[in-house]
C-alpha cells in the first residue's frame, strides 16, 4: 500500500519497460503506476484489430509484471464505466483518487500525445515532471544539434556517429569492423527458387490475450484486419524467445535476403521484432550487442550483422530524430502535390497486380509486411500513382501492428512519397516492374506481363514509372542521382513517350478510390 500523497507515474501503451526513466530510482512504497486503455487512442485512427489486441494485451501483461515486482498499479480498462476516454481525463481522475504530490511521466512517442502532456502542468495543481525517453540512443535534443549544423541530412552520416557513440562493430583503433561502414551492396540477393525461411516464434493467445480479442471483436468489429490468427509476443519473456529464435535461425541470412520477396512467405529472414521493440519489451542496444556477439562468435556474417544493427541504431533512431525535428510540418508536407485518393485495393486486396495483392493479404492477416514490401511495392505504387500523402499516412498508421507516428510518418512521407522534397532521401524510391521482378517471384504468375511496357496486359508499374518521371521532370532532372533517367526517356522519342503516358493514364482511370471511413471515422 503506497503512502499518502504518492508519486503518480502514468505509463503509456508503448512504454512497457521495467527500467523506464520514470520508474528508475523510485520507491515502490511511494508510487502509484497508472496505466490507461482509452477510447481516444484506440480510435484516433481505426487501427488494425491485431494492433489493438497487441497493445491492450501487452499493457495488461506489463501491469501484472509490475504488480509481481511489488509496484502498485492502477489500471483503467476501456470497458470501465467511468473511463473518460482520454489520457488527460484519466490522469485527472487518478489525481482525485490518489492525491499525488507529483505526476512523473516519460515524454510521449507521438506529437499528438506529447501536446496533451505538455498541458498537464497548467491543468493540474500538483507538480508535473516530463522526462526524456532514454530508451532511444539518440536524445531528441542531440539529433536537433546534429541536424542544425548541416545543409543535408543523410542517415548514413548519422549512422556513423551512432556506431562511434555505441562502439558497435568498431575496431579498437576506431575503424569500422571489416573496413567498411556499410555492406548493403552484399544485401540485395534475389530469392532462391522456392525459398522458405525457418518459422519465427509464434505464441498462442493466453487468457489475457483472449479477453482482449473478445473486446476487440465486440467493440472494433468493423476495423480493418483479421483476428483469425494472433501470434505476436505480448510479454517480455515471449519477446525474448522471439529474439532468441531470430538470432539462432535467421540472422545469418538476414542481410543477403533483406530485399527479397516471395509470394506467401511473410517473414523470410526478417527479425519480426519491431512490435516488441516499439512497445518497449525489447531493448534496442541489447539486441544490437547480441547481433554483434553472433558475428564475433562466427555465427553470422558481417553483412547480416551490420545490416541488422544499421536498421536499429541507424534507421530507427534517425527517423525518430527526423520526426521530432520536422513535426508538426511533416504531417502536411506534399512537395510533389499528389492529390489522388487511396485506391480501394489497399483495403480489400482486390487487384490483379499479384505483388500488391500479396502484400495487402499479408498486411490484413498479420498486421505486418516486411520493409521492402512496404517500400518498393505498396509505397512505390502510391508514389507513382500520386496518392495524396495524408491518405497514405493514415493507411500505414492503421494497418501495421508496429505503427506509431514517430516511425511511420518519416518512412511514409519522406522515404516513400518524397513529400518532404528530399530532406530524408536523396531521390524518390521510384521503380518499374523490373525491380519487383528481380527481387521477387511475384511476376511469374501475375495477370500482367512484366516485360510488356505499354498496352493491354503490360505491368502497370512500367508505364506509371515513366508517367511519374515525366510529370516531375522539373524537380528531378537536376538531381544528379536521377538526371540520367531523362536521357533514356528522351531517346525513346515522342511517339513512344505518348504510348507510355497514355497507358499510364488509362490504368489510373481504372482505379477505384477507397470509400471514406476506412482509416478515420471522420474521413
Ligand atoms: P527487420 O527487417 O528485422 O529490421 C530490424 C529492425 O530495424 C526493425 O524491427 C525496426 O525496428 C528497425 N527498422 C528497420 N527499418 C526501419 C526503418 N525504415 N525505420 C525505422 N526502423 C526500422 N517500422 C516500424 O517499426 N513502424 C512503422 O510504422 C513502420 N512503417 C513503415 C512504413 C514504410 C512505408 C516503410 C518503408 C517502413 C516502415 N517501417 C516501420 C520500417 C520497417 O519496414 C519495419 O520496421 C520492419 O518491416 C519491421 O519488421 P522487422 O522487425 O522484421 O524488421
Ligand atoms: C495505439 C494505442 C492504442 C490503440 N491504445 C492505447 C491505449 O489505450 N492506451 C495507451 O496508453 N496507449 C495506446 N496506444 C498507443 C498510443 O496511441 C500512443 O501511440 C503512445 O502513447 C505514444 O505516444
Ligand atoms: Fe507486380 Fe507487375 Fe510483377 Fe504483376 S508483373 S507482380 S503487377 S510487378
Amino acid at each position: 500500500m503506497p503512502s499518502a500523497n504518492p508519486n503518480l507515474i502514468p505509463i503509456l501503451g508503448d512504454q512497457l519497460t521495467l527500467g523506464l526513466a520514470s520508474l528508475r530510482g523510485r520507491s515502490k512504497d511511494d508510487t502509484v503506476v497508472l496505466m490507461m486503455e482509452v477510447w481516444d487512442e484506440a480510435t484516433y485512427v481505426r487501427h488494425h484489430k491485431q494492433k489493438i489486441v497487441l497493445i491492450f494485451s501487452a499493457m495488461r501483461h506489463f501491469a501484472a509484471e509490475l504488480r509481481d515486482a511489488g509496484w502498485t498499479v492502477d489500471y483503467v480498462e476501456l470497458a470501465d464505466d467511468a473511463n473518460s476516454g482520454s489520457f488527460t481525463g484519466e490522469v485527472a481522475r487518478a489525481i482525485e483518487r490518489h492525491d499525488p504530490r507529483a505526476v512523473q511521466v516519460v515524454e510521449a512517442g507521438e506529437w499528438r500525445v506529447q501536446q496533451a502532456i505538455e498541458e498537464w502542468p497548467d491543468k493540474f495543481a500538483c507538480e508535473v515532471r516530463i522526462l526524456p525517453d532514454d530508451r532511444f540512443l539518440c536524445p531528441i535534443a542531440d539529433f536537433r544539434d546534429w541536424a542544425e549544423d548541416r545543409e543535408v541530412l543523410r542517415m548514413e552520416h548519422f549512422y556513423r556517429e551512432m556506431r562511434r557513440k555505441t562502439g558497435l562493430l568498431m575496431t579498437s583503433d576506431g575503424k569500422p569492423e571489416g573496413g567498411e561502414w556499410n555492406y548493403d551492396s552484399e544485401n540485395r540477393k534475389p530469392p532462391r527458387d522456392g525459398m522458405s525461411a525457418p518459422e519465427r516464434a509464434k505464441f498462442e493467445p493466453d487468457d489475457i490475450t483472449l479477453a482482449c480479442i473478445e473486446l476487440v471483436e465486440d467493440r472494433f468489429a468493423d476495423h480493418f484486419g483479421s483476428l483469425d490468427r494472433f501470434e505476436w509476443p505480448v510479454t517480455r519473456a515471449e519477446a525474448e524467445e522471439a529474439a532468441d529464435r531470430f538470432f539462432a535461425e535467421r540472422l545469418a541470412d538476414f542481410g543477403a535476403y533483406q530485399d527479397a520477396m516471395v509470394h506467401g512467405e511473410d517473414d523470410l529472414y526478417h527479425s519480426m521484432l519491431s512490435t516488441s521493440l516499439n512497445l518497449g519489451l525489447l531493448d534496442p542496444l541489447d539486441l544490437c550487442r547480441r547481433a554483434e556477439q553472433a558475428y564475433r562468435d562466427g555465427e553470422a556474417p558481417l553483412n547480416s550483422v551490420e545490416g541488422f544493427i544499421r536498421q536499429i541504431i541507424g534507421w530507427r533512431e534517425y527517423v525518430r530524430g527526423f520526426y521530432w525535428y520536422f513535426m508538426p510540418g511533416l504531417e502536411s508536407d506534399n512537395a510533389l502535390n499528389a492529390q489522388r485518393g487511396l485506391p480501394e485495393f489497399y483495403w480489400t486486396g482486390e487487384t490483379d497486380m499479384r505483388c500488391l495483392a500479396d502484400c495487402v493479404r499479408s498486411t490484413r492477416e498479420n498486421a505486418h509486411a516486411h520493409h521492402i514490401q512496404r517500400l518498393m511495392v505498396l509505397g512505390n505504387f502510391a508514389l507513382l500513382a500520386g496518392v495524396k500523402p495524408r491518405a497514405v499516412q493514415d493507411w500505414y498508421l492503421v494497418v501495421y501492428a508496429d505503427a506509431y507516428e514517430w516511425v511511420e510518418l518519416p518512412n511514409v512521407a519522406a522515404m516513400v512519397l518524397y513529400a518532404d522534397g528530399g530532406r530524408l532521401a536523396s531521390k524518390p524510391y521510384a521503380a518499374s516492374g523490373n525491380y519487383i521482378n528481380r527481387m521477387s517471384d511475384y511476376c511469374k504468375d501475375c495477370a500482367y506481363t512484366v516485360s510488356r511496357k505499354t498496352g493491354d496486359g503490360a505491368c502497370p508499374f512500367n508505364a506509371l514509372y515513366w508517367h511519374f518521371m515525366d510529370r516531375h521532370r522539373d524537380r528531378l532532372e537536376s538531381n544528379h542521382r536521377v538526371g540520367r533517367v531523362y536521357q533514356n526517356w528522351d531517346r525513346m522519342g515522342a511517339e513512344r513517350q505518348r504510348e507510355y503516358l497514355a497507358s499510364a493514364e488509362a490504368f489510373l482511370d481504372t482505379l477505384t478510390p477507397a470509400e471514406p471511413g476506412w482509416a478515420r471515422d471522420t474521413a
